[in-house]
């Protein structure tokens, strides 16, 4: 079998011991396909230096090297904060409004796509299979055929494919869609995304597409884009579920409940979840039902995230505003309608409150795929699973939402359509919910994390 090299913003760095069996996930799911071709991963270190140092830090566990570079406090500005994380990642998820157009970072994106080109380049062997990911490195398939790496090279978009009218917004967008055309596989989490780009390569430069193949010809250089929906750790996430901690945690949210229902949603603190939407719909339905305050009470843990960009710590103090106004409004000495946990939890502690949650309410404005909304289904209960109210702009709304069973779609935008999903969910019988679960269940458990990346390999491999 072809080694496998994976290329990333960021490397998960494997622990000494039971690599897949501590990580879970992409992560985990990553070292177990360059575990089994043996493999390199390549990637930012997370460290940041005055002046970049050009050290390279590599280690060996298991078959699987990981290659790590730090990058200097202009690359993370530029690079990270700037071009990748204040203008891609907002305007892919059609935040034009909150997108910044700084030609500065992106000089900054590109220095940063050249030095990891220039680091990896010395890496690979000439039979290895590349596969680089995200929106960080848009651009790096290109930068490595520069430097003469005639590999199979793949690329997958972790995050949703915005409209070409969106996307045109962006100074100099051909210049970064051509640099894809140098991939020999792109893959999209759904079939959506994946059309936005092809109507982006007709219709802005002219690309000849053959939709049966996936086939994306232009100026003499030809790619395969297609979908290639994510999916969860199953087994790791199941074994997680069967240890004390997710018991225990599971037991905590349950006694501290009592007798209401408990409602959950997990998400990173990301203007992209539609959280601040998500507490005005709670508020909606506890306007539209008071009685019903001593019936609910909704969890949310969302764990900071890239802290250092301004439009992530706005929508920290606009969620705790918002979440104080109802609760303020709505509490009685012994009732709390709304708990706020700014801290991330363990997969086993997640598993646990998943579990005791008999609503799960995911809500993005737009996500590519959205995990969350699969490990809330795979943590429940067969003979008692509790109702997924999911977004219809995620990814996970295609596979888990599709007509009318599995998880009550909802449009995240609107206040009364939330609330009115709330209020299904509470009251909704357990022969529909047991429905709802069934039609579900067997996408999330076979479509996992495993699946995905062995049917992006043997695409990349053979196409
Ligand atoms: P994310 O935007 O990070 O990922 P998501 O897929 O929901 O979104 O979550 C990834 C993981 O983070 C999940 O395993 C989840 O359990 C964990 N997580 C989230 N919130 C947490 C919390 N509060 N505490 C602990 N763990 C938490 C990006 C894209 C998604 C896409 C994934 C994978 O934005 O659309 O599904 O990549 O491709």
């Amino acid at each position: 079998m072809t080694r496998l090299v994976v290329i990333s913003n960021r490397v998960a760095v494997p622990k000494a011991r039971g690599v897949t069996g501590a990580q879970g996930g992409l992560a985990g799911a990553l070292n177990a396909a360059l575990k089994d071709r043996g493999g390199l991963w390549f990637g930012w270190s997370g460290q940041e230096s005055e002046d970049r140092t050009g050290n390279m830090n590599l280690q060996r566990n298991e078959g699987v090297t990981t290659a790590t570079i730090d990058l200097s406090t202009r690359d993370v500005d530029e690079y990270y904060n700037g071009y990748a994380n204040s203008t891609l990642w907002p305007l892919f998820h059609y935040r034009i409004d909150l997108t910044e157009y700084e030609n500065e970072t992106g000089k900054g994106y590109e220095r940063v796509n050249d030095r990891f080109a220039d680091s990896v380049m010395p890496l690979i062997e000439d039979d290895d299979l590349v596969w680089v990911h995200d929106y960080h490195l848009i651009p790096l398939g290109e930068r490595l055929r520069q430097r003469g790496a005639t590999n199979r090279i793949g690329f997958f978009l972790h995050i949703p494919w915005p409209p070409t009218r969106l996307l045109t917004s962006l100074p100099f967008h051909k210049r970064l869609v051509m640099t894809m055309l140098d991939y020999d596989l792109i893959g999209f989490q759904t079939e959506e995304w994946l059309a936005s780009f092809v109507h982006y390569c007709e219709n802005e430069l002219g690309a000849k597409v053959d939709r049966s193949t996936g086939q994306i010809t232009h100026e003499g250089r030809t790619t395969i884009a297609r979908a290639y929906p994510i999916g969860i750790d199953w087994d790791h996430f199941q074994a997680q579920g069967d240890t004390g901690e997710a018991r225990q945690a599971q037991q905590r949210l349950l006694s501290s409940t009592r007798h209401r229902t408990a409602m959950i949603g997990v998400d990173r603190l990301d203007y992209s979840k539609g959280l601040p939407e998500r507490i005005d719909g709670i508020g909606r339905f506890f306007d539209q039902h008071p009685e019903r305050t001593r019936d609910l009470v909704f969890i949310q843990i969302a764990p900071p995230s890239r802290e250092d960009v301004d439009s992530y710590q706005n929508i920290r103090s606009l969620l705790e505003q918002k979440t104080g106004q109802i609760n303020g409004a709505r509490s009685e000495v012994d009732i709390v309608p709304i708990r706020y946990v700014n801290r991330g939890h363990s997969h086993a502690e997640l598993f646990g409150f998943f579990r005791a949650a008999k609503i799960g309410l995911v809500t993005p404005l737009r996500d590519g795929m959205n995990l969350v909304a699969k490990e809330y289904v795979a943590a429940q209960d067969p003979e008692d699973p509790g109702v997924l109210i999911l977004t219809e702009f995620a990814g996970a709304a295609h596979q888990l939402g599709a007509e009318g069973k599995g998880a009550v779609l909802v449009n995240p935008h609107s206040r009364d359509a939330l609330a009115r999903a709330i209020h299904n969910a509470l009251d909704m019988p357990l022969e529909e919910r047991k429905q709802r679960y069934e039609a579900m269940i067997g996408t999330v458990r076979d479509e996992n994390v495993h699946a995905w990346t062995m049917r992006f390999c043997t695409d990349l491999a053979d196409d």
